[in-house]
């Protein structure tokens, strides 16, 4: 460790000149990495002690995904090194911001819900609650997305380099993972016993990831599964070179749909190796006191990727440590709790029993008999066939894994208020009211060490000078800068630190892209997954209803906008892919169209990701969340703005609502259905957009266009966008919203008119939003499911 900076020069240095190479970046770039590595290993090490000194109770969470981003900075952020090596470096002609530049970020997740995980896991850290990650290594994660010809293409990504890698590997870990086989009973010294002959043994290595807290204190762990050719495989029933392949193919990549059920059996592979893995090794640390388990440690599972750990926990402790299935059943449904992030039917887990018998021929059994004794209590309840139903996890060869889930967890959540209530209202209402207390909410959150202290710096330097930097511990406190809302000096810093980050926007694009954007516009931006319900083509059909105005209305000449859009398409989401089609059409023709393009810029940002996310959430004037209402769990890209003072056009939809409740409707653009509608309309099949289209000139002559291909290039483009709309009845309510979304833009622009108002509201929203810190949503798990205690690192 160093204390100062000139310390900090003195080590590099000597470091980069052992090497004995000339001195360039990516020297830089790994020189620095080792330092921050060494710095880490201290911490780590000391916390580890604690936690098993003090025996304290230890969290677990279990995901398939941990969308984690870019590390050496937010690492020496979190260790309070930032600013003193970023002023070394400066002073050595070498830029932090450069160095860091040079990271590929491991992609390990989809979207919100791997994204989640990982400022989950920072607030843990940051909280100094013992609380680590399991996980897996894919060695390519989420597909490089590259457009040709406006279409997306994919490209596998791989992370992983020859030596510097972010995660250490742990081969003294490593556990074997049984596959197929036979089930048989055998006699034992005490009675019978259940084990499975002649599987298919798959070894599941740890790489683990240190997870380093605000302040450097705490330390915890986030540790990856790779598959590898177990060293018991001699045995397998099929040629060895295909075991081999196999084998290999199941860490190989992340499946890329994030809201499709893919039913497949690697994914099957995948989601049990995560779940053995990471129980086989929890249970070896806590397996002398086994009745206590709950008391010693809380198993959570992000969403039901990794439902099986409830049969695979069942397992162990009947297969492996002879407990009676009563004693199992106590200590398993005491210790997992679930958490739910969807009610979109296509994305409800279903297995194919034949699937997993065949795979998991002992887990199957296990589900089987927790079904039986489930449906067995139902009926002596006297509970009606239509309940029974409902409530069974097993039904038409299929296993339903949310109910799974529910019935094997103390605790279930959804993951925004509304989303919640619709969960125990209407998708789960039979299993809420078997089981009363196990329903709650706990609204999502974000780290703000990651989304505004480093995304940020300049903001967050501003509102430290305002209002002292007692907020970065208490989030919460953001609140006081209310009082800044209405004071000139403080308004104009905020548009400055905007601008500033305005500008290092476009020069990312530049240099990324090649794109040229005009800072003096307002910046209008929609990233998230391409998904019908998040409504990406409404928000490109307002783009074209702009531009026919423009050119239809000498006197509307609205002030610029730029509208940016990122975000990639499930490469089978053939719906989805045509969208993003369609919108790098209407970008051509509206950036190349002389008179339009004065007021109207699309700009769609190649291979949105975190690094990109870090770049343009500061830029944001306007915050695009226009779910059709009800569909959208909670977001958590919506917080992210809010905290950067953009102002949001959105839906009262998953967390949406709660900001707004935050923030005040007046400080926001509210649009659109609600939730009850929609369902409504969806019930009752009472929806018909041809009515829109006929009572609405504007929408009419838009769909005429459509029809004719003037916004789409390619027959299949037409088909499909129109087929939707029309033949397929508009299932996301896009031109029922369509209007009152137009309307809502028109107030932006009249808002936006007075730059000082403006400001306002955007800092009103920077205040409001410390409750959307994941300290809170973490701080709230801790104290009503998980009942962790605080080890503090003494430092
Ligand atoms: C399932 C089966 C096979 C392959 C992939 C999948 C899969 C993978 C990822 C299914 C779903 C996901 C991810 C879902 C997700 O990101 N949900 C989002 O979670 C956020 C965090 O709670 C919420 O804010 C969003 O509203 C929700 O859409």
């Amino acid at each position: 460790m160093f204390s100062s900076k000139e310390e900090f020069k003195k080590s590099f240095i000597n470091r980069i000149e052992a090497k004995g190479t000339e001195k360039n970046l990516e020297l830089a770039h790994e020189t620095l990495w080792e330092m921050t590595c060494e710095w880490v290993q201290e911490s780590w090490k000391r916390t580890n002690q604690l936690y098993e000194e003090n025996h304290d109770k230890q969290l677990y969470y279990i995901s398939i995904e941990f969308l984690i981003g870019r590390v050496l900075g937010q690492n020496l952020l979190n260790l309070n090194f930032y600013n003193l090596v970023k002023e070394g470096l400066d002073e050595l002609g070498l830029e932090l911001s450069e160095i860091e530049e040079l990271e590929i970020e491991p992609g390990l997740g989809n979207g919100g819900l791997g994204r989640l995980a990982a400022c989950f896991m920072d607030s843990l850290a940051s909280l100094e609650l013992p609380g680590h990650g399991y996980g897996l290594r894919y060695r390519s994660g989420l597909f490089t997305q590259h457009f040709v010809d406006g279409n997306q293409t994919e490209q596998p990504t791989k992370w992983i380099k020859e030596k510097n890698n972010v995660d250490i590997r742990r081969e003294d870990l490593a556990v074997d993972i049984p596959y197929y086989g036979e089930v048989q009973l055998v006699m034992g010294i005490d009675g019978m016993h259940t084990k499975v002959e002649n599987p298919e043994w798959v070894k599941a290595v740890p790489y683990d990831i240190p997870i380093v807290g605000a302040n450097g204190g705490t330390v915890n762990t986030l540790r990856l599964w790779q598959a590898e050719v177990s060293e018991r495989a001699s045995s397998v029933g099929k040629e060895y070179a295909v075991y081999e392949r196999e084998t290999a193919k199941i860490t190989d990549r992340l499946y890329p749909d994030d809201s499709l059920e893919a039913g497949k059996i690697l994914r099957l592979k995948q989601q049990y190796l995560l779940c053995s893995a990471s129980l086989q090794n929890i249970i070896s640390n806590h397996k002398s006191s086994l009745e206590k388990l709950p008391n010693s440690i809380a198993i959570q599972i992000n969403d039901t990727h990794p439902a099986l750990a409830v049969p695979e926990l069942m397992r162990i402790l009947i297969d492996d440590y002879t407990l009676d299935w009563e004693q199992a059943w106590d200590i398993t449904t005491r210790t997992i709790s679930y958490t739910n992030h969807t009610i979109l039917e296509e994305a409800m887990e279903k297995w194919g029993s034949h699937l997993i018998q065949s795979l998991l021929p002992r887990i199957y059994l296990i589900i089987e008999e927790i079904d039986r004794r489930f449906k067995e209590s139902l009926q002596n309840q006297g509970k009606d066939d239509e309940t029974l139903h409902k409530l069974s996890i097993i039904e038409d060869g299929v296993i339903k894994m949310a109910v799974l889930a529910v019935v094997g967890s103390y605790k279930v959540n959804g993951v925004a208020k509304l989303h919640t209530e619709i969960l125990k209202k209407r998708e789960m209402k039979e299993l809420n009211e078997q089981f009363p207390n196990k329903f709650h909410n706990k609204t999502n959150g974000i780290t703000h060490r990651r989304w505004l202290i480093k995304a940020n710096q300049e903001l967050s330097g501003l509102i430290t000078e305002t209002i002292g930097s007692q907020w970065m511990k208490e989030p919460e406190r953001l609140s006081e800068l209310h009082y800044f809302s209405q004071n000139q000096n403080f308004l104009q810093d905020f548009q400055e630190i905007k601008s500033l980050k305005k500008e290092q926007l476009i020069h990312h694009l530049q240099r990324d892209q090649n794109i040229i954007v005009d800072p003096s516009s307002i910046f209008d931006i929609h990233i998230k997954r391409f998904h019908g319900y998040k409504r990406q083509l409404m928000n490109i059909l307002h783009i074209q209803m702009l531009y026919d105005r423009i050119k239809r209305d000498s006197t509307y000449r609205p002030y610029p906008r730029t509208f940016f859009f990122g975000g990639k398409a499930a490469p089978s989401y053939h719906f989805a892919k045509q969208v993003i089609k369609m919108i790098n059409t209407v970008a051509n023709k509206v950036n190349n169209d002389p008179l339009a393009r004065q007021h109207l810029h699309v700009v769609f940002v190649e291979n949105y990701n975190v690094t990109h996310a870090e770049y343009l959430i500061p830029a944001a004037d306007v915050s695009e969340q226009i779910s059709t209402a009800s569909k959208e769990a909670s977001g958590t890209g919506n917080m992210k703005f809010m905290m950067n003072g953009a102002l949001t056009i959105g839906t009262f939809d998953g967390a949406n609502v709660e900001i707004f409740e935050q923030v005040g409707q007046e400080n926001a653009f509210v649009f659109g259905m609600r939730a009850e509608e929609v369902m409504d309309y969806e019930k009752n099949h009472s929806y018909d957009p041809k009515e829109i289209i006929e009572s609405d000139v504007e929408i009419k002559k838009l769909m005429e266009e459509l029809v004719k291909g003037d916004w789409t290039e390619g027959k299949a483009n037409v088909d499909f966008i129109v087929g939707q709309l029309l033949h397929e009845g508009d299932p996301y309510f896009v031109l029922k919203d369509l209007q009152s979304y137009s309307k809502e833009h028109e107030k932006i622009l009249d808002a936006y008119a007075n730059p000082i108002n403006w400001a306002e509201m955007g800092v009103k929203n920077i205040a409001a939003s410390g409750i959307f810190s994941s300290d809170r949503t973490i701080q709230q798990y801790s104290d009503d499911v998980w009942q962790l205690t605080k080890v503090p690192s003494m430092y």
